[in-house]
């Protein structure tokens, strides 16, 4: 009972509100809820099938994975095989994977990832992993777990006439067996550059792309990456806006502190797309994620929040696009 006045007190604060003008307005998003366990099981299940470096089992038992989600998922799913060598002369055989919504739509947009892991953990502190291959559960694992979440979410309001724009979700293979140091640049992002020339479909484009890129790790923060801000700068503001707007502006900073960074969005752009890179910073140190490229980027540091916060923002841009 000696809580009751309480109780009493809100309720007239609310009553003495009506009529006067609001201090605040809700923004009420379009947008279904990402479910970040949902992407979070989808970063587990490729890691279980093992490193996926190229011309490995593993690799190809995860691509038969990724198409069987997008189909489940009921997207038009296209292959796109090639032959590319490595920059140490291996041959590879590649895969890119695009899944398609609402197909024949003409304005569309693209979201993208890579789904190779790095052959390597070459920048592992310990030396004698520089030969071991990585899980890659946050580089390439996190973004194609992003892009499976939000083809689940596509299906789910398929009907809902919510999405007025096609989408067609990428996953890029042999990003990640380039050249450490940076050097060969033409030694990344060998699936993407195949794509850039020959397109899964003859005269396919879209409005823009969107890469993401190690968007599911601890401690990490997105800043607006130099090559993005040069090709495709409305893009970077359409996406920094959408994040600030649904309440992840903490991951998505406008601190001046994005590097240029070689990836896969460079090609899509090449390609003729304005396209960004939605990258992980790490917040420590300013670099890669503490993880990248070493034997730690396995499922057991991937951060529910930071695929939420991607993949929310994902789904925001895509469902508010007119
Ligand atoms: C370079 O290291 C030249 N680019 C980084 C691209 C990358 C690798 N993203 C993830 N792994
Ligand atoms: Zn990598």
């Amino acid at each position: 009972m000696k809580k009751l006045p309480y109780l009493l007190v809100l309720p007239m604060l609310m009553i003495g509100c009506v009529g006067s003008k609001p201090v605040e307005t809700v923004y009420v998003s379009p947008a279904p809820a990402f479910d970040e366990d949902s992407a979070y099981v989808y970063v587990a299940e490729q890691c279980q099938f093992g490193p996926r470096v190229m011309n490995s089992a593993a690799h190809d038992s995860c691509g038969e994975y990724i198409a069987r989600q997008f189909k489940r998922f009921g997207a038009t799913v296209y292959d796109q095989y090639a032959d590319a060598t490595l920059y140490d002369g291996t041959p590879v055989r590649m895969r890119n994977i695009i899944a398609s919504y609402n197909p024949d739509a003409s304005a569309r947009i693209l979201i993208s990832g890579h789904w190779d892991s790095r052959p390597w953990a070459d920048n592992d502190p310990d030396e004698e992993k520089h030969h071991t291959p990585i899980d890659g559960a946050n580089d390439g694992g996190s973004s194609v777990g992003i892009l499976l979440e939000i083809a689940r979410q596509l299906q789910l309001q398929a009907d809902s006439g919510k999405v007025k724009v096609g989408v067609d979700l990428i996953c890029w293979d042999a990003e990640d067996s380039g050249e450490s140091g940076g050097l060969k640049e033409s030694s990344w992002c060998l699936g993407s550059q195949y794509w850039s020339g020959v397109r899964h479909i003859d005269g396919y484009t879209a409005r823009y792309g969107i890469n993401l890129d190690m968007v599911g790790g601890n401690n990490t923060v997105f800043y607006r990456e130099q090559i993005s801000m040069a090709y495709a700068p409305s893009i970077v503001d359409k996406v920094w806006a959408a994040a600030h707007r649904i309440g992840y502006g903490k991951y998505f900073s406008y601190d001046d502190k994005g590097g240029g960074i070689t990836d896969d969005h460079v090609q899509v752009n090449r390609g003729g797309i304005p396209c960004i890179d939605v990258i992980g910073t790490d917040t420590q140190d300013g670099g890669f994620p503490a993880t990248w490229h070493t034997v730690n980027d396995n499922i057991k540091n991937i951060n529910r929040e930071t695929l939420k916060a991607v993949g929310q923002t994902m789904l925001e841009v895509i469902w508010t696009e007119q």
